[in-house]
């Protein structure tokens, strides 16, 4: 076999640098080529999960070298709180995100806010998955399935039981035509058992969560797509700590639609909706139409974003400024040597 020729293949998992890929119905572990490291400037330029990507045969066809990643449909984006550092993607060619959140102590609306913003900028489909029925007391279940609809407009809300399998063929029919689905959420929300449960086996490992506090103890370490017998595809993923934003793409409008909708009703076009006259979005809260606590992670996730466009751009003018300066230095070098030539 022609180490030379490049076959399609699929990146199947991923940890700590190590990948998987099928190629024909066969799993084999893979490498990304030097040559792909050696012309990264981002961490996009390398393989993730869900990615359709080119590679070379070796080891008699049992291992694969990864050339290329191949353009992406959708890719979803998580940014760390430190502005400074790359958005980190997590899976590729998704068609929906299920944002799974535990109807527990892992319930988090801030949370939940958050990773639509980022689901709706993948150019996939967001669903918000509410695992732990059976954990949450029945007195509460109605205010927090409610909370989470009002945190989620347009967007499809699932409550479910991994324990119990109530309301888990919701996902399997979200599933329906094969779609690939990736699941996100924090430490402990349920993914894993979730997974399991929809894959009929124990597919991956599961960990309990800290009984003082319900946080989770980050079991799932790599990423990993798993093929269901329902014909759907999940890509599960480890817990992530901190889940910054990327930018200020349409995300933002399209996770506080009912709040975009409203300031479609300001006087002014550019309103801040912080005391202007004619401003649609007070009369909302002052109305009781809209909370006040959603108005404020709005305007908090916003300035995050608007503060981390700021500071690329910053970067960007610092990077320019050193190649200035190196260029002055060099004007200046020459302006030297003409110097010395000229015995001056
Ligand atoms: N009672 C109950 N427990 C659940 C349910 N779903 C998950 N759990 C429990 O919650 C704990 C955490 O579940 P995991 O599936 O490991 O959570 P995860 O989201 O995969 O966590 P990481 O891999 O760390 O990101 C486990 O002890 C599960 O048994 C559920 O629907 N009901
Ligand atoms: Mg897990
Ligand atoms: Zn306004």
């Amino acid at each position: 076999m022609s180490e030379n020729i490049m076959f399609k293949a699929l990146v199947t998992a991923e940890h700590r640098g190590c990948f998987t890929v099928r190629l024909n119905g066969a799993e084999m572990t893979a490498t990304a080529a030097g040559k792909l490291a050696g012309g990264a400037v981002s961490r996009l330029d390398f393989p993730v999960v869900g990615d359709d990507v080119e590679v070379s045969l070796h080891d008699g066809g049992s291992k694969a070298v990864i050339h290329a990643v191949l353009p992406r449909r959708t890719i979803l984006l998580r940014k760390g709180l430190d502005a400074s550092a790359d958005a980190q993607p997590l899976a590729a060619n998704i068609d929906k995100v299920f944002i799974v959140m535990g109807l527990d102590g892992n319930y988090n609306i801030a949370r939940l806010e958050r990773l639509l913003v980022a689901a709706w900028d993948s150019g996939a489909v967001p669903v918000a998955v509410l695992t732990k029925k059976d954990l949450c007391p029945e007195a509460e279940l109605a205010a927090r399935v409610e909370a989470a609809a009002a945190a989620a407009p347009g967007v499809r809300l699932l409550c479910l039981s991994s324990l119990s399998g109530e309301g888990v063929a919701e996902v399997e029919a979200e599933l329906a035509g094969g779609l690939r689905c990736c699941f996100v959420g924090s430490s402990g929300a349920g993914k894993s058992t979730l997974l399991n449960r929809l894959a009929g086996r124990e597919a991956a490992a599961t960990g309990d969560v800290r009984e003082s506090d319900a946080r989770g103890r980050h079991t799932t370490t790599g990423r990993q797509l798993y093929l269901l017998p329902c014909g759907g595809e999940i890509i599960d993923t480890p817990g992530i700590r901190e889940f910054g934003l990327e930018y200020a793409g349409e995300g933002l409008a399209s996770s506080f639609s009912d709040i975009s909708a409203l300031a479609a009703n300001c006087r002014f076009g550019d309103c801040s909706h912080t005391g202007e006259p004619g401003c649609a979005v007070a009369a909302a809260i002052e109305g009781g139409r809209l909370s006040k606590e959603r108005f404020k992670s709005y305007q908090k996730l916003r300035r995050e974003a608007e503060r981390l466009e700021l500071s690329t751009d910053l970067k960007k003018r610092i990077e320019n400024k050193r190649k200035l300066k190196s260029f002055g230095r060099m004007v200046r070098d020459i302006g030297e040597v003409k110097r010395r030539l000229r015995g001056g």
